[in-house]
């Protein structure tokens, strides 16, 4: 078999936002533009040779394709073994966990998470380190930068793999490991939680729930895994089947998106427990009957009850929010005794402080939440912890969710979304907020009065590494913050995310619908920042 080297030229925007590259499938099929990508991580890649590389992606349209290219391109870079998902499924916290446990030098996930598939949707390519975990900053920076003075790529010329079932192949002197993820994942779960009493919680009669997968990738992870191995009953998984458009949706578990899952545990007889994962499997969104939960107080909530489950009843070593996360877990962290970090946005900023053991847990307010098992979030794994919290309990989610309240206090909190907003408008409202940084300590905005106003920056406590201007930050002197931010995933313009967060310790007032205890903040935050004249916008697109 030949090893081609193909003339190339660059192109300008392969720079990867908050997780991977991610443009329209129509930028991704371009001549050379994935392939000019692909050489771009192997370029910048040390000792690679010989090693193992896992492959696999969320199912969306141009995934086959894609693991097709880059199982030749694998191949002519000299990779020795490819782990590559059957039918090309592979959820990210399986990759994650593939990558750990088979020692693998790095993974490629081809997802773009909760961006829309489909001919007309997007498509995404993430690149996971040997921890696991997604690539830290100085990594995506050198391949952004080798993606800029491209000219060449290898690639062998060879027939496609079959990918259809389990089987092991050889592509050149590579080789090619199909096989089905489910088997490593579900192992990895029956080590962390008690799926004698889940089992026994899922059969009792009493207790029913709905998963939806909004066919993306989870389906055959949570069939097997509830259905299958835990004893639900058939049909407990919804849109458990993987399409290359999701069916037409977005799968991004959100109370706007997955309103199918929303109308049922909303709607009559409804069950127990409903969760929705994302596109790639790291997200989760939890419902009880007639009842949401807050993404950031899930992390709270896990946080404070991982004593009763079997992976981590030795007890937590430190929990890490995303800075625009709810503060409710750093109550419990003070209560435990135990570290807790506030990193920016993107699951690879926590990777150095699992790695380095400061944490034990990690949750953003976007609905991802994960622990040190893999280096990734994990929305499957979110489900079986709550579901081993009400198993050990034997509470509901909403009973168990406000005696968290009465205990720690509520975080009251809301995210609006403007997506798809005109680009320069939306950097014009971020500028003018930053120059504004200067008279507003003391400045009364409403009832509240500012503590401080900054762009948020991190320093890395195990490396020194420094991320900044990640997010614009308006804190009262009450505790309660307004935080701003451009999304770092969408392909349409730009999105604005405005973040708000109140306390509440009285238990009495901690039953209010969150858009009128926040009702205050949401005014304020549209006045300071003029979201109406710069977004051009009434309303958000998502409100959680
Ligand atoms: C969003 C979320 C962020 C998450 C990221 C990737 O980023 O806000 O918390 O880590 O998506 O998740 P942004 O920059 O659009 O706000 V996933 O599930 O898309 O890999
Ligand atoms: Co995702």
């Amino acid at each position: 078999m030949n090893i081609l080297t193909v003339s190339t030229q660059s192109f300008s925007d392969q720079k990867p936002g908050t997780s991977g590259l991610r443009k329209a499938v129509s930028v991704f099929q371009q001549l050379h533009y994935l392939e000019n990508f692909i050489q771009s991580i192997f370029d910048t890649q040390d000792g690679y040779e010989g090693k193992t590389l896992v492959l696999g992606g969320d199912g969306r349209y141009y995934n086959r394709q894609a693991i097709q290219t880059i199982l030749k391109m694998a191949a002519a870079n000299g990779v020795g073994q490819v782990l590559v998902g059957c039918k090309g499924i592979l959820s990210t916290p399986a990759a994650s966990c593939m990558i750990r446990e088979n020692q693998a030098f790095g993974g490629i996930i081809l997802s773009a998470s909760h961006n829309p598939g489909g001919p007309k949707g997007d498509f995404g390519v993430k690149f996971n380190i040997s921890n696991g975990g997604p690539a830290p900053a100085d990594v995506t920076e050198a391949i952004f930068a080798r993606s800029q003075t491209i000219d060449t790529y290898k690639q062998l010329e060879a027939a496609d793999v079959n990918l259809d079932s389990p089987g092991s192949f050889k592509l050149g002197s590579m080789t090619v490991e199909v096989i089905d993820s489910v088997k490593p994942y579900m192992k990895l779960m029956e080590s962390l939680f008690d799926f004698d009493q889940i089992h026994q919680l899922l059969t009792s009669g009493t207790f029913r729930m709905c998963i939806d997968s909004m066919h993306a990738v989870t389906g055959p992870y949570a069939r097997a895994m509830f259905e299958q191995r835990l004893g639900a009953p058939a049909g407990t998984v919804i849109a458990g089947e993987p399409l290359e458009d999701f069916g037409g949706g977005h799968p991004d578990p959100n109370l706007v998106y997955a309103h199918e899952l929303v109308e049922i545990l909303f709607g009559d007889n409804a069950p127990d427990l409903g969760a929705a994962s994302d596109g790639d499997g790291d997200r989760n969104m939890i419902l009880g009957n007639h009842f949401f939960v807050n993404p950031s107080d899930s992390l709270a909530i896990i946080t404070a009850n991982a004593h009763l489950v079997p992976g981590y009843k030795q007890g937590l070593a430190g929990v890490a929010r995303s800075m625009p996360t709810s503060q409710a877990a750093d109550r419990v962290a003070k209560h435990l005794g135990i570290g807790c970090y506030e990193t920016p946005t993107g699951w690879k900023f926590f990777g150095n402080l699992l790695d380095a053991g400061k944490v034990t847990l990690c949750g953003e307010e976007s609905f991802g939440t994960g622990s040190n098992h893999i280096r990734e979030k994990d929305g499957l794994w979110a489900v079986l912890f709550w579901l081993n919290i009400i198993a050990a309990r034997s509470e509901s989610i909403e009973q168990i969710a406000t005696s968290h309240w009465q205990t720690y206090g509520r975080n009251y909190y809301s995210r609006r979304d403007y997506e798809a907003v005109e680009s320069d408008r939306a950097h014009e409202l971020m500028d003018r907020l930053r120059s504004a940084f200067p008279e507003m300590p003391g400045k009364k905005l409403g009832s509240y009065e500012v503590e401080y106003s900054d762009d948020f920056s991190y320093t890395d406590p195990v490396d020194g590494s420094v991320a900044e201007s990640q997010g614009v930050r308006i804190g009262f002197t009450d505790g309660s913050r307004i935080v701003f931010r451009l999304s770092g995933t969408g392909t349409k313009g730009a999105t604005l995310r405005v973040y708000l967060e109140s306390y509440e310790p009285d238990g009495a007032k901690q039953n209010l619908d969150p858009q009128i205890a926040l009702a205050d903040l949401i005014q304020i935050a549209d006045e300071v920042a003029q979201i109406k004249t710069f977004t051009g916008r009434d309303k958000p697109t998502v409100i959680t």
